[in-house]
């Protein structure tokens, strides 16, 4: 159920893109997708620059919420240890070395289900001032947010606020219970209204159809304006969650996807972020041409391994491609 304080309606946006005409762009023979999608990608994108952020988890487990995806999640018995709120001379050292392993941005994530007006909140917004003082790009991920919330976040300078969508509003009751598409869609709208860009995405795999996927874009592309930032995760399974067993998501699936995205909102970047480590790099390289020009980098992502920097750098070598820190 929706919290008292988020109980109104979420805001209609306009020009909403038609689910079918999404559908027909997924039924596009691939290569003629792929096709359409790079001279998309070409028409509003330097096509060698690769956007690279790096990850910290600063407040890890016991989050309330019942994501059935996640490691993070108080309702699964996972791996993942509870952890408070880290300290932030501790964060400030890890974007450093962010920045000098080459991320431009650095986006911090706490399991929480929704920002609370105390000291906690009062910490990040310390350390989102602190990571742009390092000439660094900032972005956080820290759960629900309320306008006034948004608002303290702009004026410490931050440049992203990440939350997904995550799937098809047909699918999302499948996958969480303890909040509605709505409530995600009301942040959105506070962090737009509040003048920090909006990044939100989703993950491939939760046990969705190609409908359910073509939803999700459908409403992404419907925000008005679409999201400056989309990131697309392929489900990193994760022991004693309810979606540990994989549903196999085959690479031209996730080509489709990135490039239906690319297509429909054109000046966004497209990320392509969890799940690259089972991917092979032919399989990147075709995500990059249909219009991915976004990746996470570091040895982690929030509580699961990344690729290795070095197989990263090495790929964008061969790719010819530049990680926009360095261009
Ligand atoms: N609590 C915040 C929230 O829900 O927005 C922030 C953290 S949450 C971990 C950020 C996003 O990471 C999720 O919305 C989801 O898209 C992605 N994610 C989390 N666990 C994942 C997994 N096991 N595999 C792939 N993506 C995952
Ligand atoms: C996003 O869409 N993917 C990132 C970031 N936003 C916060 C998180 C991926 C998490 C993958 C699973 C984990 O490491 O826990
Ligand atoms: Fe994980 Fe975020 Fe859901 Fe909490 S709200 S369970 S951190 S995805």
């Amino acid at each position: 159920m929706p919290t008292p304080e988020t109980t109104s309606a979420a805001p209609a946006a306009t020009a909403r893109v038609p689910l079918g005409d999404v559908l027909a762009l997924f039924e596009t023979p691939l290569l003629d997708l792929v096709h359409r999608a790079a001279a998309v990608h070409r028409e509003h994108h330097d096509p060698r620059r690769i956007q690279c952020s790096q990850l910290l988890s600063i407040k890890t487990g016991g989050c309330p919420e019942d994501c059935g995806y996640c490691s993070q999640s108080g309702h699964s018995k996972t791996p993942v240890a509870r952890e408070a709120l880290l300290d932030t001379g501790a964060v400030l050292e890890d974007a450093r070395r962010a920045k000098d392993a080459g991320a431009d941005r650095f986006c911090m994530g706490a399991a929480w289900r929704e920002v609370k007006d105390n000291a906690d909140f009062d910490r990040v917004i310390e350390m989102v001032k602190g990571v742009k003082d390092l000439g660094l790009e900032s972005c956080v991920t820290l759960g629900m947010l309320q306008p006034h919330q948004a608002e303290r976040l702009a004026e410490a300078g931050l440049d992203f606020y990440n939350h997904n969508l995550d799937t098809g509003r047909s699918h999302y009751g499948e996958v969480v219970t303890t909040h509605s598409y709505d409530d995600r869609l009301r942040t959105l709208h506070a962090v737009r209204n509040a003048g920090v860009s909006v990044c939100s995405g989703g993950i491939l795999g939760l046990g969705e159809d190609r409908t359910a996927r073509a939803e999700l874009l459908a409403e992404l592309a419907s925000l008005d304006p679409a999201p400056e930032s989309v990131p697309i995760n392929t489900l990193v399974p994760i022991e004693g969650t309810p979606m540990s067993e994989h549903q196999h998501v085959d690479w031209t699936e996730l080509v489709r996807v990135i490039a239906v995205a690319r297509v429909l909102m054109p000046r966004a970047d497209i990320r392509l972020s969890a799940g690259r480590r089972e991917l092979d790099e032919g399989a990147q390289a075709m995500c990059f041409l249909a219009g991915a020009n976004s990746i996470f980098v570091g040895e982690t992502l929030l509580t699961t391994p990344n690729p290795q920097p070095g197989s990263d750098a090495a790929l964008l070598a061969k790719l010819d491609l530049e990680p926009a820190g360095r261009s």
